[in-house]
């Protein structure tokens, strides 16, 4: 079983990465090779019992998605993104690698013939939805008119994977992540990262500069329920996928003031202060939370972390990583 994961050095790739080696097996077959690709080289454990092969590039470079495509990886998580902050900065680089990205991944794969049929998880983002949807338990069906460059590249990828699969069968099967908050590694200019930095201050015993507002409210979830919904969804059988341009994904909803008051509870010294930026105009035009009845009734998906579970496990682990004892 020979695994691809695009943005294999992003936040979200290495938590994959270390769950499959961890594993070592994924759809009960054993895993023999892992592909992890990124615009750099992506980090990886020197130990590792599984072959693990690094390539770095550009993905909306045709040349470079059919390389990747020539080993015939039978499983593919599409992870690669230029986030919303960053996109918004880089139109060019955002369009490009989002959905130029996505599009030359989808042709390459089509392009080895009916004979190479992979398993693709490709994932989306909340950012699809605009203030056309409703903002509270944002339904999968809401009508999208994303407001941000990565939203509008997310929506086009999202058809794209719909495409291919109506028209030449590939199997890509799609979620919309939410904000995801993790330990591992840091993020990288998302709008909802304010609220993986915001425990690194607290650690560090820093006062934290939230550039959001303290009441907006965004969909949120903890890195371990992300990368269980991502193995979940490619392990389901394909007749149970009934959405092919992206499932609604939830885990918890909260505010900077929400998870301040929270993080407090442990670190009653904290601080906050806010500097809005930009990425306030974007987080107004998201959903404060979101209905994920279609991925609970098609394929079994159910978050298990909330707000405070979460924080446990944030300031343990980081307290390790920063090596406070206090
Ligand atoms: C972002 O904030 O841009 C991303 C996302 C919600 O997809 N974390």
């Amino acid at each position: 079983m020979k695994i691809l994961i695009l943005g294999g050095a992003g936040m979200i790739g290495q938590k994959l990465l270390s769950l499959i080696l961890q594993k070592k097996e994924i759809k009960s077959k054993k895993v023999s090779e892992i592909t992890l690709f990124d615009i750099i080289n992506a980090p990886y454990p020197e130990n590792s019992s599984i072959p693990i092969i690094t390539k770095s590039g550009d993905i909306s470079d045709p040349k470079v998605s059919n390389d990747l495509i020539l080993s015939k990886p039978d499983i593919i998580f599409h992870l690669a993104a230029i986030v919303s902050g960053q996109a918004e900065q880089e139109f060019d680089l955002g369009w490009n690698i989002n959905t130029r990205g996505s599009w030359g991944l989808f042709e390459a794969i089509r392009s080895q013939g009916d004979s190479y049929c992979p398993r693709v998880v490709f994932t989306s983002s909340i950012a699809v939805f605009g203030d056309k949807a409703p903002l509270t338990k944002t339904p999968q069906s809401a009508f999208l008119n994303p407001s941000t460059v990565y939203g509008i590249s997310k929506a086009a990828g999202e058809n794209w994977a719909q495409y291919y699969f109506t028209k030449y069968g590939l199997d890509i099967r799609s979620i919309r992540y939410p904000g995801i908050i993790g330990y591992q590694s840091m993020p990288g200019g998302g709008t909802t990262d304010y609220a993986v930095d915001i425990y690194h201050s607290a650690v560090k015993n820093e006062v934290f500069s939230c550039f959001l507002d303290s009441e907006t409210k965004l969909p949120m979830m903890f890195m371990n329920d992300a990368v269980r919904s991502t193995i979940e969804l490619m392990k389901s059988p394909i007749e149970n996928i009934n959405t092919r341009t992206s499932y609604n994904l939830a885990g918890m909803s909260f505010s900077p003031n929400e998870i301040y008051k929270e993080i407090k509870k442990s670190y009653p010294s904290f601080r906050i202060e806010y500097k809005i930026d930009f990425r306030q105009t974007i987080a107004d035009k998201w959903p404060k939370s979101i209905d994920d009845n279609e991925a609970r009734n098609d394929w079994g998906w159910k978050p298990k972390y909330n707000l405070t579970s979460m924080t446990f496990i944030m300031l343990e682990k980081l307290k390790e990583i920063y090596n406070k004892t206090d």
